[in-house]
């Protein structure tokens, strides 16, 4: 593979660049009342509006250039054919399979043995067909808490990968649920998180999962420790109660039945091949299975499925993750962008910025490619946001007025999940706004028109001439669909999915290691060994032994 930036794509960009700098989209509209039809995708619904982004035919043909340099065909075809590029952990990358609903077989090659593959789907299924069960056992009551109550309440501890994935969509489909069913979340190891949830919980009717991958990530089973005992608690410190309450979800079978967990019965299972961050779509969904019901569970796959025959298939000039990636490269790499803001007008995606931030930032937050060399340009970019219209009144201004370049992805559906009065229109009316004045801002003549008849003298004058002006030319996507139901939402996730592993890709570093979420589980571990020891800090710097023994002051031995 030729390095990103050594490859002839990425010098005709660079002299592109010279020469479209001085280029204002506002010009380029009202040159050409053909753009809007120029610069879009659709996907059923769903319209991809990427009209507003500072490029013209010759940018996005440079583009495409580059996809096909860094060899990006190719890397497709090895994450969707089990090939282990995920070389620093030596694992394939099939997150893709969990969601096959082609009914063909997906295979994955050997660790010992390149040339034997074998085929995944059996597994898959079978673990689909043991989640389907088993909430379907929930749901029709068969399977109840210790004294016999329905179990309505489900809490979920874990964390990263093991919790925003399922703690995003189930609260993106909240019309969807299920009207007896609950979900809570609890991921932080701070105290406050599980006591609040469990504060607010009837032990007989709430089931508890466990998800984690590894079954050992210090927050989570300190967490389901806390969750054991006050579980424990209620029902007489009768070990039984456990397993009429507790699952697990988890790569790890010894560590699950350590912990008093029915393997057999109560474990679901996943792989190795199957990222923290891209397991929304396996057992770790099993919150979003129990919450909406099985058959939403399985149209949100539908959906990503989906997207994944289009992204696989699909040449790259109407691929929408290709294109996705490519305008967050031109920005990144070639307009001095820092960060990438998700900007949805829908309340239920409230959690979809943090969702993608773990999404992108973990899985292309890289300095060394792919091996083993220092990068010398920018990768992952820093990802950001919260739902419209709220942060119109907080952080907008920087987007419209600051001095960095903030593309931003804005999402909305055209139809409301709860109609009242105006509101929707409203909202939509702010969405198209916002995207209308970044592109367009406003001209010093604009303001100088506007203020002309009002009483000041010329200093005050040229002071507000100056705040008012508003430069514009600020990129935005938009994506507008018709609802936000479980299909749509497979699709957006996808989308993103997609989008991160093409720059990965282009940029040539490993999207599916996350060596820093390692080296903090590492640290905390020897830390937190040191303040129960009560010994006097002394191993680390001077600032990390003052800030030990300032803690310890106020927990005197
Ligand atoms: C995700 C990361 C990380 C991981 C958590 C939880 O891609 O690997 O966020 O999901 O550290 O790990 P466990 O599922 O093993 O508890």
């Amino acid at each position: 593979m030729t390095r990103f930036n050594q490859t002839k794509a990425y010098r005709n960009l660079q002299e592109h660049c010279k020469k479209t700098d001085s280029i204002h989209m506002k010009d380029l509209f009202s040159e050409d009342p053909t753009r809007f039809q120029k610069f879009q995708l659709s996907f059923d619904d769903l319209l991809f509006d990427f009209s507003k982004n500072r490029i013209d035919e010759t940018t996005l043909s440079l583009l495409m250039d580059l996809a096909e340099e860094t060899g990006l065909k190719d890397r497709i075809e090895a994450m969707f054919s089990g090939q282990r590029i995920n070389r620093t952990e030596d694992r394939a990358v099939l997150h893709t399979a969990l969601r096959n609903r082609s009914g063909t077989p997906v295979y994955l090659q050997s660790e010992t043995d390149s040339s034997v593959h074998t085929d995944v789907m059996p597994d898959v299924l079978k673990v689909l067909h043991q989640m389907r069960d088993f909430t379907k056992q929930i749901h029709s009551g068969i399977r109840r808490g210790y004294t016999g109550k329905k179990l309505t309440n489900v809490v979920n501890i874990g964390i990263g990968g093991s919790d925003l994935g399922p703690k995003m969509v189930t609260a993106a489909l909240k019309p969807f649920a299920r009207s007896k069913m609950r979900a809570y979340f609890v991921s932080n190891v701070d105290p406050t998180d599980i006591t609040e949830t469990l504060s607010q919980l009837d032990p007989e009717s709430t089931l508890i999962i466990i998800a984690s991958k590894t079954f050992t990530t210090q927050e989570t089973m300190m967490n389901a420790g806390t969750a054991k005992q006050w579980l424990l608690g209620a029902f007489g410190n009768e070990e039984a109660s456990i397993a009429k309450h507790f699952i697990a979800v988890s790569t790890n079978r010894q560590a699950v039945q350590d912990f008093g967990i029915d393997p057999e019965s109560s474990m679901f299972g996943f792989w190795d091949w199957v990222g923290g961050r891209y397991s929304l779509w396996s057992a770790i969904g099993m919150p979003i299975a129990l919450n909406l019901g099985m058959v939403h569970f399985e149209d949100l796959l539908q959906g990503a499925h989906d997207v994944d025959c289009h992204f696989r298939e699909t040449p790259f000039r109407e691929n929408i993750p290709v294109v996705m990636a490519l305008l967050g490269i031109w920005y990144h790499n070639f307009l001095g962008a820092q960060s990438h803001a998700i900007l949805p007008y829908d309340q239920y995606l409230l959690h979809l910025s943090s969702y993608l931030q773990q999404a992108d930032m973990e899985s292309n937050g890289k300095s060394v490619d792919g091996d083993g060399n220092t990068l010398n340009y920018d990768s992952g970019p820093i990802i950001w946001g919260q739902p419209g219209t709220n942060g119109q009144h907080a952080f907008y201004q920087l987007i419209h007025q600051g001095t960095r370049l903030i593309p931003c992805d804005f999402l909305a559906p055209a139809l409301p999940q709860n109609p009242s009065g105006n509101h929707h229109q409203t909202l939509i009316g702010n969405f198209l706004a916002q995207t209308e004045a970044l592109m367009k801002g406003k001209t010093t003549e604009e303001v100088a028109e506007e203020l002309k008849n009002e009483e000041m003298d010329s200093t005050q004058r040229k002071l507000l001439i100056a705040s008012k002006t508003f430069e514009g030319n600020r990129p935005t996507n938009s994506f507008l669909y018709k609802e936000l139901n479980p299909r749509t939402l497979g699709r957006l996730i996808a989308f993103y999915e997609h989008k991160i592993f093409v720059q990965g890709s282009i940029w040539g570093v490993n999207s599916y290691d996350q060596m820093g979420v390692e080296l903090g589980k590492q640290m905390a571990k020897t830390i937190n060994r040191e303040l129960a020891s009560g010994k006097e800090a002394h191993a680390h710097d001077s600032s990390t032994n003052g800030l030990i023994e300032h803690y310890r002051s106020f927990h005197p031995a």
